[in-house]
């Protein structure tokens, strides 16, 4: 079996309402869809998104470039001979940023076509080791929303049968950030788990500080405390505190993954399909955590996390984002608390034609 073409289409997703955290302003997502299309009309899909459609031009020409320089005319099985291509390929331009999101599409998109050529569900076919998963909800409890939207959110997921709920915190005062995450925990009650995500507000001093404040209301995880870059910082951030140190949405491959492990930066390491490289490069990063004890999350990108948290026994919990659901033809399924992982082959989700016209760029 070929690759006989790979396309790229250029959607924006608007947001149902505009949405901040410490650092992000989101109105939509711009997300470049990809299709690999094999010799005889196997499909795969994938996409990669850039907040708001910033710069989404230059992820579809570094996919499309790419594309041809080792995927179109490969077979679509051959994952790792065409991961290894393409990272010796962008060794001059470097090995983060655009470079390994647009590998990301790639290997999601050739596993994809891969898991519907032989019809079989991705986790099925790497080795499943769950049919569920749990999951937290997160698409709200943002940084910008007022203290009474936060309280009737966060009863809105319970009501809609979520188990575990994430917070923004990194407001300019210590103590709204308390007040908020406080009254977010008295409206769930305590048999809710609650994270908070700072998105890398803090100095590892204020962190701290922060941390031990809230310490008190039992939360599962405090997410990127200081700057991602600073792995020292995430480890004393980590010593200080009882709460558990989440991190790794912003780094990149297995090697931003395991720099993080060595320094002892963070309890869960929360792989990005997009920026850690895929399918495959996510599977790699998390047997390394793994043989050190460190669970992951997967970040984002639910629907297509699915597959990789069937198949990992160390993939805790997935972030449940509902930003790109309007561009399926499949809904996800939470039952008690956790997202079935599709039965269908690939990945399981599959591009609404109707939806895509309409966000079309
Ligand atoms: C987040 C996710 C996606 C965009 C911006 C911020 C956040 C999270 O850090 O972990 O959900
Ligand atoms: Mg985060």
């Amino acid at each position: 079996m070929k690759v006989q073409s790979v396309t790229t289409r250029l959607v924006d997703v608007p947001l149902a309402h505009p949405i901040g955290t410490a650092i992000h302003s989101i109105r939509s997502v711009g997300c470049v869809l990809v299709e690999v299309t094999s010799g005889d009309g196997v499909v795969g899909q994938s996409y990669i998104f850039t907040i708001n459609g910033d710069r989404l031009k230059s992820f579809d020409e570094m996919v499309r470039g790419l594309a041809d320089v080792a995927v179109i005319g490969a077979d679509p099985h051959d994952t790792a001979g065409i991961w290894e291509r393409l990272w010796s390929e962008i060794n001059p331009t470097g090995h983060k940023g655009v470079t390994i999101s647009a590998m990301s599409a790639l290997d999601v998109a050739c596993w994809d076509l891969v898991g519907r050529n032989l019809g079989l569900p991705l986790h099925k076919l790497w080795g499943a080791c769950r049919a569920s998963v749990p999951t937290y909800a997160s698409s709200g409890l943002w940084l910008s929303q007022s203290l009474d939207e936060l309280v009737a959110q966060a009863s809105a997921f319970v009501e809609s049968g979520f188990e575990a709920m994430k917070v923004r915190v990194g407001s300019p005062r210590l103590s709204d950030d308390v007040e908020r995450v406080r009254a977010v925990r008295d409206a769930v009650g305590s048999d809710v788990e609650l994270m908070v995500d700072a998105n890398q507000k803090f100095t590892a001093k204020q962190a701290i500080r922060l941390g031990r404040a809230l310490e008190e209301l039992n939360l599962g995880w405090f997410e990127e405390p200081v700057p991602a870059y600073d792995l020292q910082g995430h480890a004393r951030v980590r010593d200080a505190l009882d709460t558990p140190i989440a991190s790794g949405e912003t780094e990149y491959t297995r090697h931003g993954m395991q720099a993080m492990l060595d320094a002892g930066a963070a309890d869960v390491l929360m792989p990005d399909l997009q920026r850690i490289g895929g399918y495959s490069e996510f599977r790699v990063a998390t047997s390394a955590a793994a043989a050190q004890n460190t669970p992951v999350s997967s970040h984002i990108f639910t629907e297509h996390s699915l597959c990789l948290a069937g198949s990992l026994p160390s993939c805790v919990t997935v972030e449940h984002m509902d930003w790109f659901a309007p561009l399926f033809n499949e809904s996800m399924e939470l039952v008690d608390g956790n997202l079935v992982i599709p039965d269908r082959p690939g990945h399981g989700f599959t591009f609404n034609p109707e939806a895509v016209a309409r966000f079309a760029l």
